[in-house]
């Protein structure tokens, strides 16, 4: 007999392109039938989409391991599909010592230094966007905007060449799916991906690496000795892989979220200062990365629940940021809310170590839209990209208003 039979079971597929396209409905029904719920296609896993367990579920890294991987794969018993990330798919001590490596490198301080270049960058391709959008009467927000400025201002700051850098959306691509099921969507991404995986790597390597920057600094704390040079460049991969899809989706997710609420645009346009917010609450309401596992490290208990050692349990992170346990009126985006406590960088000694850089880009990005342009029109239907993981697009056509 399985010991989580009490557990109620559920016949959703998270990872059916219908629940991939819009998550919602499939949200609600998770969070309302309790804190835990077991998915008759994945006999292996719980489910937590509320955000209480969700979070106790992230601040409990000694029970809720990630070295056994934080997709649908379990490593102690499958094998990894890449080498395992030395940070992501890592626990003490091995992840303390890369941690404290990349909390270095991105720290406040090294956020205050790239601010300036990256505020230029920003007004530059909103410049450039605008013009386009006059020429055409509308642009394609991804193309324009939200896929090139992380790719020039993060890329640059890791130090990898110019060449060759849309290998990195494949790649990206590649691994936010890998963190789900053996479906079509991870199947064809891999097809996609397997010409780079070489270029990725080499990337990787000191010697394509610009001197002083993330990925040179990675170098630099192999050669002081606090990890090997081995791992090095298993930690500049972290960087390229974790930094673009992300950030460049959550350019989207932001924009989508304004285009859809033109009276909340409205309070960005008459006061740009209100960018960071705008962006942190689309965050929320728009979930970039929209689910991440822990594997039970021993017997244990989520909300009082007995859970088995070796249990997935996939914490559904987008819906615990929409949990009206959590948030007044969680499906309304509303930029003056503040959403402290959201759960889209993670939580816990895994949150997200880029989250100032992120938090930058957007800001940056809606403070340069905010001062241009007076109304975000659709301009057509977008396309999205379906990830196992990430809410993403292909296209977002959007009609910028001059202010
Ligand atoms: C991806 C790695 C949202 C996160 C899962 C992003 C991410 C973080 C780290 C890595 C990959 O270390 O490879």
């Amino acid at each position: 007999m399985n010991e989580h039979s009490d557990i109620p079971v559920l016949d959703v597929d998270p990872y059916a392109p219908e629940n991939l396209a819009d998550p919602y409905p499939m949200h609600t029904l998770m969070r309302d039938t309790g804190p835990v719920v077991r998915l008759k296609a994945y006999p292996t896993v719980v489910v937590c989409a509320r955000h209480q367990e969700i979070h106790a579920v992230f601040n409990n890294a000694q029970t809720f391991i990630s070295g056994a991987g934080v997709g649908l794969a379990n490593f102690n018993t499958e094998e990894p599909f890449r080498p395992k990330s030395l940070i992501l798919e890592a626990d003490a001590p091995l992840h303390t010592a890369t941690r404290a490596i990349l909390s270095r490198v991105m720290s406040p301080k090294t956020v205050m230094q790239i601010r300036a270049d990256f505020a230029a960058e920003a007004e530059r391709v909103l410049d450039q966007a605008l013009e386009r959008n006059q020429a055409n009467g509308s642009i394609d927000w991804m193309a324009e905007v939200a896929n090139p400025f992380p790719l020039k201002v993060f890329a640059d700051s890791i130090g990898i060449a110019a060449q060759g850098r849309e290998n990195l959306l494949l790649y990206g691509d590649m691994v936010f799916n890998s963190m789900g099921p053996r479906n079509e969507v991870f199947e064809k991404s891999v097809e996609r991906v397997i010409p780079v995986t070489q270029w990725i790597m080499q990337q990787c390597d000191r010697a394509n690496l610009r001197p002083g920057g993330f990925g040179d600094q990675i170098w630099q704390a192999a050669e002081a000795g606090e990890i090997t040079m081995e791992q090095a460049p298993m930690l500049v991969r972290s960087l390229l892989s974790a930094g673009l899809d992300t950030t460049i989706n959550s350019l989207g997710n932001a924009i989508y979220a304004l285009a859809h609420h033109p009276e909340e645009y409205a309070k960005l346009h008459a006061d740009p200062s209100l960018a960071r917010q705008a962006f942190e609450e689309a965050l929320r309401w728009e979930s970039t990365v929209q689910t991440f596992f822990r594997t039970a490290n021993t017997d244990c208990e989520i909300a009082g629940i007995p859970i088995q050692a070796q249990t997935k349990v996939l914490c559904m992170l987008a819906s615990a940021n929409r949990d009206p346990r959590k948030w007044p009126n969680a499906d309304t985006y509303d930029i003056a809310r503040k959403p402290v406590g959201h759960t889209a960088f993670g939580t816990g000694i895994h949150g997200c170590v880029g989250q100032a850089i992120a938090r930058l880009e957007g800001e940056l990005i809606l403070t340069a839209l905010a001062k241009r342009v007076k109304r975000i029109e659709f301009a057509g239907p977008h396309s999205r990209r379906l990830n196992n993981t990430l809410r993403a697009f292909d296209t977002l056509p959007v009609r910028l208003v001059a202010a």
